[in-house]
């Protein structure tokens, strides 16, 4: 352990060049593109892997189309779905990265696209081509592939996803009382990312008790209010989910809400607890409600629709975020392209009422703030946070965290010595952590304001954590392009906030976790149920060792490491309470 003051060395404040769609920055000139293709880093830009996998057809030929056969067009489909989508959309109609509709393609010409993919631009467009990342002829056929029409990948109305749904156990037919001794509060879900499976680890015995197949590249878990149910969604967009109830945790039904989802969540507002569960979809672009106790799905809205501040039509904006208000029976949405972020009422859901609040594009992840009354969210590719005040439904603040690209995972709760309850995010792009004052009643003064900024490992940090019953605050930087930052963990002392750059300790996770293959990246803390232990994914590639690392949140020392063959790519851990009761 290591305790190092903003004075780092050189490979400590490397910044991320990984996320060139986020950062919107210049790309080296003849540098392997990173972030595309490089595992796991390739992993965090946005890649439509399912929808490469879906045949698409060629459209009827048109004068000026360049010759190409079906089965090039749906290659090309498919590296675009997995290489190019995330950046200039699905439809090419242009998100982070520039559209890339025939009216501008054909202006430019076939010869301008094969250079443009072969070297790149100092605008952030990787080099594909002299990078070795794509070959000659896949460039040549891409570049014939974006002179014709781009083809639209089926929609998943009510009567696709109904023909997924299935529910393996009726409500009636479960137990009505818990038929195991687990302590399920103080169980842990662990995505195992590549496998598409989650591990139910104990957390007093550090046992896995189940491993439970679930999506493709399965993502994110959440818990329903009672902590009965868990609900795990992978980026195929399949639903599970498991009752923890029964002798074995077991899934009792399963969806399929779309091509490509990240996000899921439940109703959690007293009075309607276990009621509804909501996933939103990236394609398409919508979110679906759905029955607490089965998954019926019951309504699904489009996202399509006007972008906040130009009012131009944008026909693939992205469900990002999504969480429930504790003030109002509402879900909170986050749709990234036009930059809305959505009240969905679920009181009514036959007449349904939706406020639609104007914050900014590119919304990403978020959590709330201690009191559980603000949602804070980042705008990413604007380096902003959006504040929203879940008991009016309305845009408080819009904060500028003065960093590159934030990534707050849900952000992390601090009772600041100076500034009272804080907010904290770190970022994709450089080494800061804001802290963001949360107690408009309390501290008005420092209220939506970034109070302080902290400076950790590097660029390419994910997440931050804490715990109420915690002093520290734990920053990851897992894709750092050095080695060592990316497989160790900032830790900051609540108590030395008060001075003007606080020093940190830095844990050697990877180094703790002693696997020799690979070169694993540490990423999400996340406490136990008490809040006296944080645990670490150490991720490595799927074919090597990983493990999790539990530390002792009062000493910084190590109290264990979790290995077992089936722990494949851990990477997202919720424990069952902090996850059901937003502790963070
Ligand atoms: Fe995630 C949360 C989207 C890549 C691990 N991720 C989220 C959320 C979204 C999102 C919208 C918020 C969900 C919510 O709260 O409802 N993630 C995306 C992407 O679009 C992206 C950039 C690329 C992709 O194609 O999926 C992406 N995410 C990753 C990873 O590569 C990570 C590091 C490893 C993995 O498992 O895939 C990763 N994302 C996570 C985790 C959370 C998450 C662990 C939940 C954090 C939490 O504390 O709640």
């Amino acid at each position: 352990m290591t305790v190092i003051s903003k004075l780092r060395t050189a490979a400590l404040t490397a910044s991320v060049a990984i996320p060139i769609a986020l950062l919107g920055g210049p790309s080296a000139a003849q540098d392997k593109p990173e972030g595309h293709g490089d595992a796991p880093a390739a992993q965090y830009t946005y890649s439509a892997t399912t929808l490469g996998e879906i045949d698409v057809e060629l459209p009827g030929r048109k004068p000026g189309d360049p010759v190409i056969t079906p089965s090039e067009f749906n290659k090309a489909a498919t590296i675009y779905f997995e290489r190019c989508a995330g950046c200039h959309g699905v439809l090419r109609k242009g998100a982070t990265g520039k559209p890339l509709t025939t009216d501008i393609t054909r202006e430019n010409g076939y010869d301008y696209l094969v250079s443009f993919m072969t070297y790149g631009s100092p605008a952030g467009m990787p080099n594909w081509g002299t990078s070795g990342e794509l070959s000659e002829a896949e460039i040549d056929m891409l570049a014939r592939y974006l002179l014709i029409e781009p083809p639209a990948p089926p929609e998943f109305g009510m009567a696709a996803m109904r023909g997924t749904w299935k529910l393996h156990v009726a409500p009636e037919d479960r137990p009505t009382e818990q038929m195991n001794d687990l302590e399920i509060d103080k169980l842990f879900s662990v995505t195992l990312r590549d496998a598409g499976q989650v591990a139910l680890i104990d957390g007093d015995s550090y046992e896995i008790v189940k491993v439970l197949e679930t999506g493709y590249a399965v993502h994110i878990s959440r818990i329903s209010a009672s902590g009965r149910y868990l609900f795990v969604i992978g980026r195929d967009a399949k639903v599970n989910m498991i009752d923890l109830w029964m002798e074995e945790p077991t899934t009792v039904a399963e969806i399929k809400v779309g091509s490509e989802a990240r996000s899921i969540e439940t109703s959690k507002m007293e009075g309607w607890e276990d009621k509804y569960a909501i996933a939103g979809s990236y394609w398409p672009p919508q979110y679906v409600i759905m029955d607490g106790a089965t998954l019926e799905p019951l309504k699904i809205k489009s996202t399509r629709g006007m972008i906040y501040d130009t009012q131009e039509f944008h026909p693939e904006p992205r469900v990002a975020a999504i969480i429930s208000s504790h003030y109002k029976p509402e879900f909170i949405v986050n749709v990234k392209e036009t930059g809305k972020i959505l009240m969905v009422d679920y009181s009514d859901i036959k007449n349904l009422k939706v406020t639609e609040i104007e914050a900014e594009r590119f919304l990403h992840d978020g959590g709330l703030d201690s009191t559980k009354r603000y949602f804070l969210t980042a705008a990413n590719a604007r380096n902003k946070v959006a504040v929203i005040d879940t008991k009016t439904s309305s845009l408080i603040a819009m904060v500028d965290t003065q960093g590159q690209t934030p990534h707050p995972g849900r952000g992390a709760n601090i009772d600041h010595p100076v500034f009272g309850p804080v907010w904290a995010t770190s970022h994709l792009g450089d080494e800061t952590v804001a802290l963001i004052g949360t107690d408009p009643e309390g501290h008005p003064e420092h209220a939506w304001k970034v109070v302080q900024q902290l400076y950790a490992l590097g660029g390419g940090s994910l997440f931050v954590k804490t715990h109420p019953e915690s002093e520290h605050l734990y920053v990851d930087a897992p894709l750092n392009p050095d080695a060592e930052v990316s497989a160790s963990i900032a830790v900051f002392k609540v108590g030395d906030l008060t001075q003007e750059e606080p020093e940190y300790t830095v844990l050697p996770i990877g180094e703790w976790a002693a696997i020799a293959d690979g070169q694993p990246r540490v990423v999400q803390g996340e406490f136990n149920r008490e809040g006296d232990e944080i645990w670490f994914s150490v991720w490595n590639s799927k074919d090597k060792e990983s493990a999790i690392v539990v530390v002792d949140d009062k000493t910084l020392e190590l109290k264990k490491v979790i290995k077992d063959e089936r722990l494949v790519t851990p990477t997202g851990k919720f424990n069952v309470y902090n996850t059901r009761a937003d502790v963070y």
